[in-house]
């Protein structure tokens, strides 16, 4: 609570005061006297969206009059994060809320813990859409995000003994002051031969420092008519309910798998209901613009976030040709310079195929599309490359054998003019392997754009501190252009300057050592060395591969090696029916049971698993990070944007040659990176001469001494059985090669052992990391779409709001 006796409000302090007030009594109806911490957190978000509303309907109208080229950006997922303090730093209001909050004997972090996160993305893939939204706003590009409005998001995870447990996600139980209904642009679809409606809800998304507010549109499924009045006057009221029940499914819950297609029917339902809502949404664009039909692709940029709305090739096609009489060529080049497509994993679980039977039974009319574009496709291949049946094969959009199905990824390359992967070796890895053959047909059609984060919630938002010394030492200006930290690098080497940023850090560590008491109990030293790995628990990224080096590390020091302290960090979710990413989670929580409580250990190693990992969380957790563990299997992580949030915020880095690490290496310089394990390349040599752990284990005696403890129930009260498919798995197949990169991967946690004990030289290697990092803000991702891939340009937006440049 504040003092009794707040400071003065600032006059735009004073106005937010009086917009809360006036939101109680109008919005709320309440008497303060009976205002909840929650009533408080509504009437401040309306107030702060009472000012963005001017810049939102200014940019509508800017968009609209000048009839702008559009970028549209087609989602499954969005995983946002909360709105507030994010709206708040992009209006430069955060201080004035502040203010305005402690007048009300409030702060302003009870406003803000009390925003649930609209938690509709699973990891990397959401993350990634919802900073491209707010990049494309702060360079004013003419966008719409298009999504569907999970009524449940990403599930709760709580962890007890046995690991995981999952509840759900009410996000939206007590409302959402920061969407919109609009109940007028309404669509139908048809899936199954019922017809279903997507109902608009808008969301603004505001850019920092400037008047442009773009739209996130989240389609939400309708029953057609509330009631089957036949049924109801037939006396079967439940059967009058029933359709309305099953349609409105189709937007009640996210897939909680991350990277693993499950070829379920209510996935391909949702997939063509948010596609062709927002189709048909753009189509009414350009009826109200007066734009022809034929114009479609010089209006709007499609990009396709992944295969999830691959469908959009087929919609479109059959909008064009069914709904406004489009011939089939005309339709076909229309919807080629329209779309384009992101792949964000060469994963084969995650690629999407569905059987020829449930996509007859849902889409049939877009089956017969599909059948027709894949036919004259054969045809063109078949005149380039004759006598090449077996390519033709390979490269159909039908998979043939016992069960047919779709290659949506297949669909997805035909069907666009560009096909991206997210850095640099992973597009180079598409253009090699999983699309090869299209890469011969269509060299020019396959690009790199590396992925971005950016600095606004990632920094400006989750780090404040650090903000404020950047500010001090280089300006304002790197908020907008990331690049401008290059003048960090020569503070790398000045000591007051050292000084303060060790102070930051601190901070930022102590903050994480409140937020793990409270979650876990569990008491951490915050001048020990925090080691973080937190994303998506999957074998690929290899957290158990870190564990391993944690129970290592403990036999080490429990035989009385000096190692300095750690505070090794685990955070993530599994997907709820991946047994093996759950019993990895159950291994971790068993071993910070013993490992937290074992007077041998003396401080020097704690084990935390903080659990729901969230955007939320992740706000608290990356700017505490020395040491971020980006482990994953060369060749497999696509990108990774945890990596790049982690280095931003001064981490340093330990990782494999994988996904944008690579590039993250090449800027921070190999001096400052620790590097280990093999390459993709030496992968692929391994398994060509057929792969087996066990020559590596046997010549390493500490990684046996560590797999038996594990083995011997030490981490689970006795139980010799419970992580035998883990162990098991480990020793024969071992598909994500740890044992190759096990004893490499200790060679370099030695290293940091080492650099950490020279705590100047550390802190010289943090302040770099953060100094070339600029690379990596999704401004510089979104630049390259727009003038490579979409052709869009920025449309300033002249509104009379007044909004500062600064937080
Ligand atoms: C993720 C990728 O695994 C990750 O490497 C990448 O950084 C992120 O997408 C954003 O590009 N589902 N999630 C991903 O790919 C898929 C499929």
């Amino acid at each position: 609570m504040a003092s009794s006796t707040p400071a003065p409000c600032p006059p735009k302090g004073q106005a937010l005061l009086e917009a809360m007030r006036r939101h109680l009594f109008s919005s709320q109806a309440k008497s303060a006297s009976l205002a909840t911490t929650h009533d408080h957190y509504v009437c401040l978000s309306l107030a702060v969206r009472d000012i963005l509303l001017t810049s939102w309907v200014d940019t509508v109208d800017t968009y609209t009059s000048q009839h702008v080229r559009t970028a549209t950006y087609m989602s499954a997922e969005y995983l946002l994060g909360p709105h507030l303090e994010n709206n708040l730093v992009s209006l430069g209001l955060r201080e004035e809320a502040r203010a305005a909050c402690e007048a009300l004997g409030l702060t302003l972090e009870e406003m803000l813990a009390e925003e649930p996160e609209p938690g509709l993305g699973n990891g990397g893939l959401g993350r990634l859409a919802a900073c491209f939204q707010e990049s494309m706003a702060t360079l004013e590009l003419p966008a719409i995000g298009y999504g569907i409005r999970y009524e449940f998001g990403i599930f709760r995870q709580q962890i007890g003994p046995t690991g995981q447990m999952e509840s759900t996600d009410p996000w939206l139980a007590r409302g959402n002051p920061w969407e919109v209904i609009r109940p007028e642009w309404s669509y139908p679809v048809v899936i199954g031969g019922q017809t279903v409606i997507g109902v608009a809800y808008d969301t603004p998304i505001l850019g920092y420092g400037v008047h442009t507010a773009n739209t996130l549109r989240l389609w939400s499924a309708q029953a057609p008519d509330a009631f089957d009045f036949a049924s109801f006057n037939a006396g079967d009221y439940t059967r009058a309910v029933l359709h309305k029940v099953q349609s409105e499914t189709l937007s009640k819950v996210l897939y909680p798998n991350d990277e693993l297609e499950q070829g379920k029917r209510l996935r391909l339902s949702q997939q063509i209901f948010f596609v062709s809502c927002s189709l048909q949404d753009m189509f009414r664009i350009l009826g109200s613009q007066g734009i022809p039909v034929t114009e479609f692709h010089r209006k709007f940029a499609v990009q396709l976030n992944d295969t999830h709305p691959a469908i959009a090739v087929a919609e479109l096609m059959r909008l064009l040709i069914d709904e406004h009489g489009v011939d089939w060529d005309t339709a076909w080049s229309i919807t080629t310079a329209t779309i384009s497509y992101t792949n964000h994993t060469l994963l084969p679980e995650a690629l999407e195929a569905w059987g020829l039977e449930l996509f007859q039974q849902l889409l049939p009319r877009q089956l017969q599309i599909i059948f027709e574009i894949n036919a004259r496709f054969l045809r063109t291949l078949r005149i380039r490359f004759p006598g090449q049946p077996d390519l033709l094969e390979r490269l159909s959009l039908i998979e043939e054998g016992p069960h047919r199905k779709v290659r949506m990824a297949h669909l997805a390359v035909v069907g666009s003019h560009t096909v991206n992967g997210v850095a640099e070796l992973h597009s180079r890895l598409l253009k090699e392997n999983l699309f090869a053959e299209f890469a011969q047909v269509w060299p020019e059609r396959f690009t790199n754009i590396t992925n971005g984060v950016t600095p606004r919630r990632w920094l400006a938002v989750a780090n404040p501190p650090l903000a404020e010394l950047l500010n001090d030492a280089i300006g304002t200006d790197w908020c907008r252009h990331l690049d401008q930290l290059r003048k960090l690098e020569p503070l790398a080497t000045d000591a007051a300057f050292l000084e303060r940023w060790q102070g930051v850090r601190e901070q930022a560590k102590e903050r994480l050592a409140a937020t793990i008491r409270q979650d876990t109990g569990v008491l951490v030293d915050p001048s020990s060395l925090f080691d973080v790995q937190v994303k998506r628990i999957h074998e690929y990224k290899r957290q158990h591969m870190a564990a391993l080096q944690v129970v290592e590390r403990y036999l080490r020091l429990r035989a009385g090696e000096d190692l300095p302290p750690r505070t090794v960090i685990f955070g993530g979710k599994a997907a709820p029916g991946y047994a093996m990413a759950k019993l990895i989670i159950r291994l971790i929580v068993g071993m910070a049971e013993i490992i937290n409580i074992d007077p041998a250990m003396d401080g020097r190693l704690r084990v935390i698993f903080l659990p729901n990992f969230s955007v939320k969380l992740g706000q608290k957790i990356y700017p505490a990070v020395d040491l971020s563990e980006q482990i994953s299997t060369a060749g497999m992580e696509a990108s990774g944007t945890g990596n790049m949030k982690m280095s931003l915020n001064g981490a340093l880095t330990i990782g494999t040659l994988d996904g944008a690490n690579i590039e993250i290496r090449d800027r921070v310089g190999d001096d400052n990176f620790f590097l280990f394990g093999h390459t993709a390349e030496q992968l692929a040599a391994i398994n060509r001469n057929g792969y087996h752990p066990m020559p590596w284990l046997e010549n390493d005696a500490l990684a046996k001494e560590a797999i038996d403890l594990i083995g011997s129930g030490h981490f689970s009260e006795g139980d010799r059985d419970l992580f035998h498919p883990l162990l098991a798995n480990l020793c024969s197949s071992d598909p994500f090669r740890v044992m190759a990169d096990l004893g490499d991967y200790r060679r370099a946690q030695n290293e940091v052992d080492g650099a950490w004990c020279d705590a100047g030289r550390w802190s010289m290697m943090s302040v770099l990391n953060t100094a070339r990092c600029g690379f990596f803000s999704s401004d510089r991702s979104i630049q390259e779409y727009a003038e490579r891939i979409w052709k869009v340009v920025p449309v300033p937006v002249n509104s009379c709001s007044v909004i500062p440049q600064s937080s």
